[in-house]
């Protein structure tokens, strides 16, 4: 089946959809009946031997009519639109629910930086449980960037000197397990040389990835500023920040070791020339 939008997985990316659809529907049908309007006019007053143009004012009844009437249909879609987005921007973009997990989301040229509670660090993966509130801090360390996750329909503008804190919801983690597994059926489903030359990357039991993309021209690298959102279940996302956690300890324990290695080679060179120095004078 044709699918128009990416697949639609947090709390408010049904809302943003519903606007999407309204407003492309309204303006399809202003536009096709202002073009049928057209082209009726063209042809219905088209130059015809013996009939003189005449000038109208548009003043009559009749005339007033047939501006009034489309004016005040296109006030409504303005009211319909104006009140809708009203409504979903605030939702979206106004409202800030209590966070269960915080995020920052650093960006520069050309890569994002997530960093998690407990310094968790990682380039151009971001790591998050299904069905929670996430909050993203959003920075960028030069220029103008834009965080776009499409299947949350989230997309906030990334300022330098600026913190701007965006928040998203996923849905169910089976109902995201599915989706993404239906896109998998899909593209297994396209022709041979209708499929990438890469391999898609596969999610474990317990997650399952989707594009991320930087949505502001940023500089000549800004089409290669993609990363990966990884939706993680509860259980998933425990057990891959646990990890994490264990590396970096893995990380600080070796440095430590290193430093205590280093440290008594510090203490011998001083002694060895003392002897050294003994070895002179006798
Ligand atoms: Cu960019």
């Amino acid at each position: 089946m044709w699918e128009t939008l990416p697949k639609s997985l947090s709390t408010f990316s049904g809302d943003i959809d519903h606007l999407f659809w309204g407003v492309t529907y309204l303006m399809g049908f202003s536009y096709v009946v202002s073009m049928l309007v057209i082209i009726y006019l063209l042809l219905a007053f088209r130059r015809k031997e013996g009939v003189k143009a005449q000038y109208i004012a548009g003043e009559s009844g009749k005339q007033l009519m047939l501006i009034y009437i489309p004016l005040a249909l296109f006030v409504c879609f303005d009211m319909y639109i104006d009140t809708t987005t009203a409504e979903v921007w605030h939702k979206a973009k106004m409202e800030l629910p209590a966070a269960d997990v915080k995020v920052r989301a650093v960006a520069q040229q050309w890569a994002w930086t997530f960093v998690q509670e407990g310094n968790i660090e990682t380039i151009n993966e971001l790591h998050v449980p299904a069905g929670q509130t996430v909050h993203v801090a959003m920075e960028s360390s030069d220029t103008l960037h834009s965080l776009s996750i499409p299947i949350f329909r989230f997309k906030q503008d990334v300022i330098p000197g600026r913190i701007i804190t965006g928040w998203f919801k996923s849905k169910s983690f089976a109902e995201i397990k599915a989706a993404k597994q239906s896109m998998i059926d899909r593209y297994n489903n396209r022709p041979a040389d209708d499929k990438f030359a890469r391999e898609l990357p596969t999610d474990d039991a317990e997650s399952a990835s989707f594009d991320i993309q930087c949505a502001e021209m940023c500089g000549v690298g800004h089409g290669i500023m993609a990363a990966r959102i990884v939706v993680h279940s509860e259980k998933g996302y425990a057990a891959w920040k646990a990890s994490e956690k264990a590396m970096i300890d893995e990380m600080q324990d070796d440095s430590a070791d290193a430093e205590e290695e280093a440290a008594p080679a510090e203490e011998a060179a001083p002694a060895e020339e003392t002897h050294g120095a003994h070895g002179t004078e006798g």
